[in-house]
């Protein structure tokens, strides 16, 4: 296929590839307390392709590993660029897929780039979906996301509500913070059943010590909900949409 030699090709030259970032609002006072790195490919000819179509051809063809550590490396050094120019420095948090934590060398590359770039592990965030966390190929996740707590990475479930897991992994694994998938807040705060799977969520969160990002917030009135009921963070359309770098450090220099 000639979209995986373009996909190659990238990786090698890594000029068509980019982080995109998104920010993340504490919701009370809207400080920036974060932000999500969304990897994107400029194709010479087709332009812009979403991760969502290239990411699957990437894991059939090997290639994950490879993606995976272009992201880790680029979001380290950028991060790196952002201290150098005296910037305000807030945690990126960068996407990990069960292939990066099956096959790749995840935890060896993370500790390069950041030695490399003297980069602390606190500001580089970790977002693993429900389905990575079940994943039997991964082996045992506990005592490696422990590790990586333990280096000073923060770790969030991306997606949450989405997957077939069970409740009870929340009481057992190591994470920080719990990243309400958008399908629920979509249809808020008129669908009384996402209504009452969002408060519920909460609640639950804040008995387990965990914090919510809601993701996906696009209009004042999901917002409102979501302060109503005690969310205390959120992402989404309304504050933000994803932007390239240069326009996060424009962003950044107007940080207190
Ligand atoms: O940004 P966008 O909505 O197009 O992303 C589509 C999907 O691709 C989302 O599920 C997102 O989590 C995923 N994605 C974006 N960037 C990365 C990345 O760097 N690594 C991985 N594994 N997934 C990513
Ligand atoms: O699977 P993950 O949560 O990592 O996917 C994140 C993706 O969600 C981003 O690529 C971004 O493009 C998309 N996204 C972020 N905020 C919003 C939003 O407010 N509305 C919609 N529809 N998509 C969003
Ligand atoms: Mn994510
Ligand atoms: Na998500």
């Amino acid at each position: 296929l000639a979209l995986v030699n373009d996909l190659r090709t990238a990786l090698a030259k890594g000029s068509q590839l980019e982080l995109h970032y998104q920010t993340q609002h504490e919701l009370g006072s809207g400080v920036l307390v974060g932000m999500e790195a969304l990897l994107r490919w400029r194709h010479p000819e087709h332009g812009m392709i979403s991760p969502g179509d290239f990411i699957p051809l990437a894991e059939r063809h090997g290639l994950m590993s490879s993606l995976g550590n272009w992201v880790v490396e680029r979001a380290v050094a950028e991060l790196a660029s952002w201290r150098i120019a005296g910037l305000p420095q807030v945690p990126v948090w960068v996407n990990i897929s069960a292939l990066q934590l099956i096959q790749g060398d995840l935890e060896s590359r993370l500790a390069a780039a950041l030695v490399q770039h003297r980069v602390p592990a606190s500001l580089l965030g970790l977002e693993l979906t429900e389905s990575v966390l079940l994943d039997e190929r991964a082996g045992d996740i506990y005592p490696r996301l422990e590790a990586l707590r333990a280096l000073g990475h923060q770790i969030a479930i991306d997606d949450f509500g989405t997957g077939y897991s069970s409740l009870s992994y929340l009481k057992r694994l190591p994470i920080d913070k719990l990243k309400l998938d958008r399908a629920f807040v979509r249809a808020l705060p008129e669908d009384r059943a996402d209504a009452a799977i969002v408060s519920a969520v909460l609640a639950m969160a804040r008995g387990l010590s965990l914090e919510v990002i809601a993701e996906g917030v696009e209009t004042p009135a999901q917002r409102d909900f979501l302060y109503d009921n005690g969310c205390p963070l959120v992402q989404g359309f309304l504050f933000s949409r994803p932007v390239p770098a240069a326009e996060i450090e424009a962003r950044l220099l107007g940080e207190p």
